[in-house]
């Protein structure tokens, strides 16, 4: 075999893969240069930088002609093309979601607080990158990548050295087991390494590729070390729909580069694999509204082809629903809007959040009242009444059911119920 398909393997096995020399030798120093140029624009554009446990440059929002190298290398084939390879998808129809970098803070931070906080869990505690309220029952989420494989892959790129990922093995095929359930019930649980779990180890330019559904841990945030830890996000288009589905990457992107050099045509690309994907969306709302079930079908195949798993495009796509349902109340009082202005760096729009207002732009407030209708019973049952929170994974505590899929959410319930069948 190959050696990006004994990655593969191992990444779908154990969740996570290290990638060596991600970053080659003589693109190291003129990345870290670039990275540097990212980080110090941000710091003195963003008040909370030298104040926040977890400062993360936002690469999109702050490069600059100078600083170039650290956006193209997104679209590099070390990564890009390798994440197309470990999803075993054509490079073509893997995105970029997210661009960022991990650094370490400027101060000596105090403990987070316990997870499940009404603002979040501080990801410094133990979890796994998903939310019920956001993405539903982890069940669904596994089922379907264990079915059709993984649709979204992150990356930790170490600039210097980095020991601060902790993870356990094969935790993304399944659900906390007893020893991982007791470890962080104890009072510092999330805080230390659980049963099993391992240091990810790399050296300047090593990447890791990894499963964020896994459970992993970032150790230690401290001002002793230096943190230049590139952090991405790919997905795939057409084979499932992925819960990291959002791309925080300005909509405008294309405009920083010279029209149709690579870089440009690059981003022109995932732009439309985004614009094509909330076309379908838009036509599947349509067809969930009118109760055409053959449209509503062939919209669903597009998004996810492999009828095992389609019941968590469902539950995601009900995230949709009552996304633009929000979007579409807001427009009818624009005062809500006002107050949730989003923080200076993000103010261009990003692609997701964009292509989500124009969704529900082409929607009334009596449609999308009328879609969350057909929705409101699925949610319903994704919710068990009373509000907890289960250590390992993001968000606060919530109603929304955390792992187990209840019974009656069922693919072919949950269809009759949208199309408003007896
Ligand atoms: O710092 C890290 O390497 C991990 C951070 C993390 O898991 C997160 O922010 O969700
Ligand atoms: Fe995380």
């Amino acid at each position: 075999m190959d050696d990006i398909s004994v990655q593969r393997e191992q990444l779908l096995r154990d969740g996570f893969v290290i990638m060596p020399g991600v970053v080659p030798t003589q693109e190291l120093e003129p990345l870290r240069s670039s990275v540097e140029a990212v980080v110090e624009a941000q710091r003195a554009d963003d008040p909370s930088w030298d104040v926040t446990t977890q400062p993360r440059a936002s690469i999109a929002s702050y490069v600059d002609e100078g600083s170039m190298k650290a956006l193209e290398f997104v679209l590099h084939e070390n990564t890009l093309a390798a994440s197309a390879c470990l999803l075993d998808d054509p490079a073509d129809q893997v995105s970029v979601t997210e661009v960022s970098v991990f650094c370490n803070p400027e101060f000596e931070p105090m403990d987070p607080d316990r997870p499940g906080q009404e603002g979040g869990t501080d990801p410094r505690n133990w979890h796994r990158d998903c939310r019920p309220d956001r993405d539903g029952p982890l069940g669904a989420l596994i089922a379907d990548e264990q079915a059709n494989g993984p649709a979204y892959v992150q990356w930790n790129i170490a600039l210097y050295e980095d020991n601060i990922l902790y993870v356990v093995p094969g935790s993304h095929r399944r659900f906390n087991n007893q020893a991982e359930v007791s470890s962080l019930q104890n009072d510092r649980g999330t805080l230390m390494p659980l049963p099993g779990s391992i240091c990810v180890e790399l050296k300047p330019g090593d990447g890791v590729a990894y499963n964020s559904l896994m459970l992993h841990w970032g150790s230690r945030y401290t001002n002793q070390c230096k943190r230049r830890t590139i952090h991405l996000g790919y997905r795939t288009f057409g084979r499932i729909f992925p819960r990291q589905r959002y791309c925080t990457l300005p909509i405008d992107i294309c405009d920083l580069f010279v029209a149709t050099t690579p870089p440009w045509q690059g981003f022109k690309r995932l732009i439309s694999l985004y614009r094509d994907e909330f076309a379908v969306i838009k036509e599947i709302f349509r067809d969930i509204i009118a109760g055409r079930a053959e449209g509503f079908y062939a919209g669903l195949a597009r998004l996810h082809p492999a009828p095992e798993g389609q019941l968590t495009c469902l539950i995601l796509l009900l995230k949709v629903a009552a996304g633009v349902r929000k979007l579409s109340q807001e427009r009818y009082g624009r005062a809500i809007a006002e107050q949730t202005r989003q923080p200076a760096a993000y103010r261009a729009g990003q692609v997701t959040t964009a292509l989500q207002e124009e969704l529900a732009s082409h929607f009334t407030l009596e449609q999308t009242e009328l879609l969350w209708e057909r929705f409101r019973p699925i949610d319903r049952m994704l919710r068990a009444g009373n509000s907890t929170h289960v250590p390992g994974f993001l968000g606060p505590r919530t109603d929304y059911i955390f792992e187990q899929v209840p019974v009656e959410v069922a693919i072919e319930n949950v269809t009759a119920t949208l199309l408003a069948q007896p």
